[in-house]
């Protein structure tokens, strides 16, 4: 099988904070398969296709020309399906060209995978970075399985129709044999998109939907991605990093809530501070009972709509740490700087409530790793968004609408004061959850669908 993503996340350069580092790391270690991925260079005149091998993985590395990189990453992906597929055309931003550059890198990629693939292999590709990457292997003469997983959410229709290349995507979408998304949601709202642009059919088949169109059929199945219970359990048995020792004496005897994401605005930071502000206005004491630590290490930052949300939470920062602060101590630790997964791991088994609100998010591991860092006989709440992928399954979180300060503000409270007994009972279904779709079977599930029939 040959895997393909634009980030890859070798061992030797250090960990990565992506969600689809992280599961796809996991997916090939110890399999047979090849990973081929932007090498984090630029193009040299003349550079192929580098092979590397780290630890258990063979890598096959690419190189882009500078220009090209910065309109098709931070251009096309980022600033146009990125904003979309999060249902926020408002942010969308074109630039003469970034389509054309998405094109080219999608054909560079092709002929990398080419070039390493044998006849009948398998091909897995990963997210919007690639969405007609398929059509290109066709054009390559690669005749073996092309599956096709998205990340991220998918947009409902008259959102995708926005997009000026929507039929030119949806065609190049059905030269894969099989797309899998995070939720029966996205599902249906994909294949309604391919349906309606490309004036195709939807039928229900072998546990999913299939669309055929421009004279394809491509399966569409749903596989909501999880986490690593078992490593995130080992992580904690390892010292506590001193930072998190040091953060834990000055929470001593406070409720602790938490936020870890990528600082980017669709997972909603901005409303949950102003939520915890508007739980600490309803009675100021309180500011001394309470420690809100949110990490958001910035992304994308060349992105105008990413230095915003950053500005953003900053301000917001600011007048809370202002307004309820005082000389000893402040209810609210913002940290833009990445932890390690050791760090992230007891900084979550150690919170008392996780605030996980995105106003779309395609899954959100942050949930599942909450759950399971969490203590089983004395756990801490989950406060998640209605519109976070896994918040199709892990009903029993407090499931909130981000939008509405008050329902949060309500949740902080209701979570502050849960028994025992309903956070174990809400605890033992969310950990349920977090077992089924543990990262091995999500992968099995996936490669089932990628074997030949
Ligand atoms: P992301 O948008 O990156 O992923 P998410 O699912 O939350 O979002 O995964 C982030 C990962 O990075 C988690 O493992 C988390 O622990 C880690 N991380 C986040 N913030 C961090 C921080 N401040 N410091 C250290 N580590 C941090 C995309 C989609 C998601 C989808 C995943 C996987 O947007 O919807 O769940 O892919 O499919």
């Amino acid at each position: 099988m040959i895997a393909v993503s634009n980030r890859i996340s070798r061992p030797a350069k250090g960990a990565s904070p992506g969600g689809l580092a992280q599961a796809l790391s996991e997916a090939l270690r110890g399999s047979n398969g090849m990973w081929i991925g932007w090498s984090g260079d630029f193009a040299r005149p003349g550079s192929d296709l580098e092979i590397e091998r780290d630890g258990d993985i063979t890598f096959g590395l690419v190189d882009i020309a500078e220009d090209t990189y910065h309109r098709y990453y931070e251009g096309y992906a980022n600033s146009v399906l990125w904003p979309l597929f999060h249902s926020r055309p408002d942010l969308a931003e074109r630039t003469p060209g970034d389509f054309a550059a998405y094109r080219t890198v999608n054909a560079e990629f092709a002929d990398a995978v080419a070039e390493a693939a044998q006849p009948g292999d398998t091909i897995w590709v990963h997210d919007y970075h690639f969405l007609i990457l398929a059509e290109a292997l066709r054009a390559r003469g690669l005749a073996g399985t092309i599956g096709l997983f998205i990340h991220i959410p998918c947009p409902p229709l008259d959102v995708f129709r926005r997009l000026a290349e929507a039929r030119t995507i949806v065609r190049a979408l059905t030269a894969f044999d099989t797309i899998a998304v995070q939720t029966r949601r996205d599902a249906a709202r994909l294949a309604e998109c391919m349906a309606a642009t490309a004036e195709g059919t939807i039928r229900t088949s072998r546990g999913g939907l299939r669309v055929d169109a421009c004279g394809g059929s491509v399966h569409i199945t749903v596989k909501p991605i999880g986490t690593q219970p078992a490593e995130i359990r080992r992580s904690l048995e390892t010292a506590r990093p001193a930072e998190v020792e040091a953060y834990l004496a000055r929470a001593a005897g406070r409720t602790k809530l938490i936020g870890v994401d990528r600082l980017d605005y669709s997972k909603g930071i901005p409303n949950r501070l102003l939520a915890y502000e508007r739980h600490l206005e309803g009675d100021r004491s309180r500011a001394g009972s309470t420690l809100f630590t949110q990490i958001a290490p910035p992304s994308r930052e060349a992105v105008a709509a990413y230095a915003a949300v950053r500005t953003e939470v900053e301000r917001i920062t600011g007048r809370i740490v202002g307004a309820f602060g005082d000389l000893a101590s402040s209810p609210l630790t913002l940290l833009t700087r990445p932890l390690d997964r050791v760090g992230v791991a007891h900084m979550l088994a150690n919170a008392d409530i996780a605030m996980v609100t995105p106003l779309a998010d395609g899954m959100n591991l942050v949930a599942k790793e909450f759950v399971a860092a969490q203590d089983p006989h004395d756990p801490g709440v989950l406060v998640l968004s209605k519109y976070a992928g896994a918040a199709e399954e892990m009903v029993d979180a407090l499931i909130v609408d981000p939008h509405d300060l008050d329902e949060m503000a309500a949740a902080i409270t209701a979570a502050r004061t849960m028994s025992r007994g309903e956070r174990r009972e809400r605890h033992r279904s969310l950990a349920a959850v977090v077992e089924r779709t543990r990262i091995e079977r999500w992968l099995g599930s996936c490669l089932k669908d990628l074997a030949p029939s």
